[in-house]
């Protein structure tokens, strides 16, 4: 048995994401204990500092053949996945998203034949609760997944989601995010000054700004507060704003939020807030939400998806779309900061605890061991296709 370190040929989102953020943190773990990480995107991965030591990265480019109906990512990556398999004898493809990178591991498997890595797909949200529910989609997923040599879920809540969706007669593996704090440039004083706060409590929002976000619930619980005068809100934003304008000026809250798009580092903020605030409708785990655990801040939120895991016992939990309970927690906090002291570092050490890079690689690294170890039994299974 081959006893590492491995070669793993990482596909992900390159954007400002989680899933994208999660793939690179873990790739440049793996990088650091010895293993050799290969990683495959359209576009180099916002956090993916190089060059590193045994870290490389493979661009692959959308084919924008004008005798395709639209622009083709999946064949160009499944190819490009082969051909570095092949070069560097890759042991294991670890791809996030069945779709596209899990279809384009199967793939890419095919062409190499017995020799293929193995793949390891991990799943993160949108391939059950949107694409998985698409007529269009749904069979290709449940191959990719069938076809993995292992699958695993961010949280308990995806995976038992995942296997009421599809019909799959297979295992999920829960293995959770985890973070690592950077040290942050700036000063939490310098960070305040530049958003020109003063003693009013800063109120921290990271995401996409997807539908899936609920902004429409953000805005409303800060305009629900009690304490509003005293509060600015900060939106890290991934995604364009443009659609809230007009709910900012009914809800008057215009002198309250800052918007700041696209950041790729988002520490120095984090730790210059005082909470956070996230109202999706649906979080498969939350990614955001764990950051600002890291940084000793108590976290808002709604009581759905996988969010109760990452959060725990350490803040309140509010029934989704209860402004006014969100509302009146936000208060507690502003009013005590004591409370939200005594919140955060709770807080911080859950995420400690629970989702340290110490405490998630070696599940992963054990999951690797064992899938390599295993018999080639669905490699088989996928070149009999
Ligand atoms: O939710 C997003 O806008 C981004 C999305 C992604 O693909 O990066 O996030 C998903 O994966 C993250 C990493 O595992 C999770 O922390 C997020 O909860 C999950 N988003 C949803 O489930 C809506």
């Amino acid at each position: 048995m081959k006893p590492g370190p491995f070669k793993i040929g990482i596909a992900c989102f390159p954007l400002i994401g989680g899933s994208g953020i999660l793939a690179t943190a873990l790739g440049s773990e793996l990088a650091r204990r010895g293993h050799e990480v290969y990683f495959f995107s359209y576009a180099q991965p916002v956090r993916l500092d190089l060059p590193q030591d045994n870290l490389h990265f493979h661009r692959v480019d959308v084919a924008h053949n004008p005798l395709f109906p639209s622009p083709d990512y999946t064949l160009p990556l499944a190819v490009k996945m082969a051909e570095v398999a092949r070069s560097q004898q890759l042991d294991l493809f670890h791809v996030h998203y069945a779709v596209p990178h899990a279809l384009a591991a199967c793939l890419a498997s095919q062409m190499l034949g017995p020799s293929a890595p193995r793949i390891v797909t991990t799943l993160h949200g949108t391939d059950t609760t949107l694409l998985g529910q698409d007529p269009d989609y749904r069979t290709a997923i449940e191959h990719a997944l069938v076809h993995s040599d292992a699958v695993t879920a961010v949280s308990e809540s995806l995976r038992n989601q995942t296997l009421e969706t599809f019909d799959l007669k297979r295992s999920i593996e829960v293995i959770p995010n985890f973070f690592t704090p950077d040290k942050p440039k700036r000063s939490r004083e310098e960070v305040r000054r530049e958003l020109g706060i003063a003693d009013e409590f800063l109120v921290l929002h990271m995401s996409s700004l997807r539908a899936v976000k609920r902004i429409d619930l953000l805005l409303r619980t800060i305009a629900a507060s009690k304490n509003r005068e005293r509060i600015r809100l900060l939106i890290m934003a991934g995604g364009p704003f443009d659609s809230y304008e007009a709910l900012l000026d009914e809800l008057r809250l215009r002198p309250t939020v800052i918007v700041r798009q696209n950041t790729a580092v988002v520490d120095e903020y984090v730790r210059a807030a005082d909470a956070g605030l996230y109202t999706s409708e649906y979080e498969s785990f939350g990614l955001s939400i764990l950051e600002t655990m890291f940084y000793g801040k108590p976290v808002v939120a709604f009581r759905v998806g996988g969010i109760p895991e990452v959060i725990g016992d350490s803040s309140p939990l509010y029934p989704f779309g209860d402004v006014t309970a969100a509302a009146a927690g936000l208060d507690a906090l502003v009013e005590s900061r004591d409370l939200a002291h005594k919140l955060g570092e709770r807080s911080r050490n859950r995420a400690v605890d629970q989702f340290s890079a110490d405490r998630i690689l070696p599940q992963y690294e054990a999951l690797y061991r064992r899938v390599i170890a295993g018999d080639r039994h669905r490699v088989k299974e996928r070149l009999a296709l």
